[in-house]
């Protein structure tokens, strides 16, 4: 067993006691009310989640396992040369709560190095996809069909107790994880690269291995830390996280849970504003001519986007009341390395102009800008430019949250979940007490 699994296990056996103590002894203890707003308007704040690996505070923003942004950067162990740490560090850090030695982060790469080569099965379904199939089909698709190898279906299906699942789940998303950059550097390549692939390179890490298959030179390898870190997790309400946590709550493997995850993340309202965003200012630019609009100019293509019904992509958030940390750790990458980048300006300039008009405007809950504004702009800077694949960059990092929780989960015998519904008769009888 691999110390950093041997270390999740003893974890694991020291936490079941504290989740079980609350079950039995104070299971009839309310945490919340739930009002009719929240029942109808997607469940907005109830608190009926359990995780102890990130948190999202309203105002705070993001702690993974209890540190800020700026403090995981700083006390994970660096790649040499590098910038930022290594993902295989901060997945360690997520699954056990402990930063690791660089020791500990070695062990994890050789685990990785072990476990990432993709079944060629895996490339010649990509391949039999039709090439115009949007990349996070494709992404999903790929991880979906790795089903076939998983550990957790055989292991179940031989008998497996269910105080063992986690170690099965274990497997399945060190597997996956393993795969999960090559997978998607293939995708990027075969889809706009005329299908020229670049193999991995096993001395380097998760982020440089990344950067190399996709062909970008530094320091688009720290782009990738940075990206996979800060995409990670945010705790387990939002669409991602819960459709891959839901959907292993009924046994699916990690293969078919990330999958599913993919496909809540693609929507445009979660994961794929980040694409959205690129699209509207590529929509700013042409109707300038490639100018850089003024603040006027700018304002009235937010006014111009409010009144067609449409929402301004990269801002707002079901949480979030302040700007977002993820974006402010973006912003300051951008002012460090590409301060005079035309798009940078652009993204800059909404942080000033977007605000004070959803403001004015008085919809929207929250009107600072969250992570999706920013990620685009770094991605076009280093010459991926083709905005449907931010999506996909955006998975890589949620899968190592959900992979996680899903692990966890099933360390702590989590059940199956299932909400109760009501009909709205029951609700007008709840309200005012209307007979139907
Ligand atoms: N532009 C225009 N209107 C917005 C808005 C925005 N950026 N953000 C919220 N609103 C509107 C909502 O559409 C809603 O309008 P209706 O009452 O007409 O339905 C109203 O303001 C109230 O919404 P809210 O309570 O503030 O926000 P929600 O919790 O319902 O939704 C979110 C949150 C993120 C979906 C929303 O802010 C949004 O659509 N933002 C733009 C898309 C985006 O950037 N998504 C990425 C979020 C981060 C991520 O998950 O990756």
């Amino acid at each position: 067993m691999s110390s950093l699994k041997k270390k999740l296990e003893e974890k694991i056996l020291q936490h079941r006691p504290r989740t079980e103590r609350l079950v039995k002894e104070y299971g009839d203890v309310k945490v919340d009310e739930v009002k009719i707003s929240q029942v109808i308007g997607g469940m907005r704040g109830i608190k009926c989640l359990v995780t102890d690996i990130s948190y999202l505070d309203p105002f705070e923003g993001i702690r993974f396992r209890g540190y800020t942004i700026p403090e995981v950067l700083e006390k994970l162990p660096k790649v040499p040369g590098a910038e930022m740490p290594y993902v295989e560090g901060f997945l360690y850090l997520l699954l056990t709560g402990d930063i690791p030695t660089m020791q500990e982060v070695e062990e994890v790469h050789k685990e990785f190095n072990a476990r990432k080569k993709v079944p060629q099965y895996v490339f010649d379904i990509l391949h039999a996809m039709p090439k115009d199939s949007h990349p996070m089909t494709m992404f999903a698709t790929a991880i979906m069909s790795m089903h076939l190898d998983s550990v957790f279906d055989k292991e179940y299906r031989k008998g497996i107790q269910k105080a063992d699942y986690w170690s099965a789940y274990y497997e399945d998303a060190m597997n996956l994880l393993a795969k999960i950059p090559e997978i998607a550097a293939h995708i990027y390549r075969w889809k706009y690269k005329d299908g020229d692939i670049i193999p991995s390179d096993p001395d380097l890490d998760m982020g440089g291995n990344f950067a190399h298959m996709m062909g970008i030179g530094r320091p688009y390898d720290d782009v990738a830390r940075l990206y996979f870190i800060l995409h990670s997790d945010h705790e387990s309400g939002n669409v991602s996280a819960h459709t891959g946590h839901l959907v292993a709550s009924a046994l699916s493997d990690i293969y078919y849970s990330i999958s599913a995850m993919l496909n809540g993340l693609a929507g445009p309202l979660h994961g794929l504003a980040n694409e959205e965003v690129l699209r509207w200012l590529q929509g700013v630019m042409d109707s300038m001519g490639g100018k850089i609009p003024t603040e006027e100019e700018m304002k009235k293509f937010v006014w111009d986007t409010l009144e067609s019904g449409k929402v301004v992509p990269g801002f707002g958030h079901a949480v979030l009341r302040k700007t977002d940390p993820r974006y402010m750790a973006q912003r300051e990458f951008c002012l460090k390395h590409l301060p005079d980048d035309p798009i940078f300006k652009y993204v800059d300039l909404l942080f000033k102009v977007v605000p004070p008009i959803l403001l004015e405007q008085g919809k929207a809950k929250n009107p600072w800008p969250n992570v999706d504004a920013q990620s685009g702009v770094i991605q076009w800077h280093y010459g991926v430019r083709e905005y449907e694949f931010y999506t996909v960059l955006f998975g890589i990092g949620r899968a190592l949250g959900v992979c996680s929780n899903i692990i966890w989960a099933r360390g702590l015998g989590y059940p199956i979940e299932r909400p109760k519904s009501v009909t709205t008769d029951m609700l007008e009888e709840i309200a005012f007490g209307k007979k139907s």
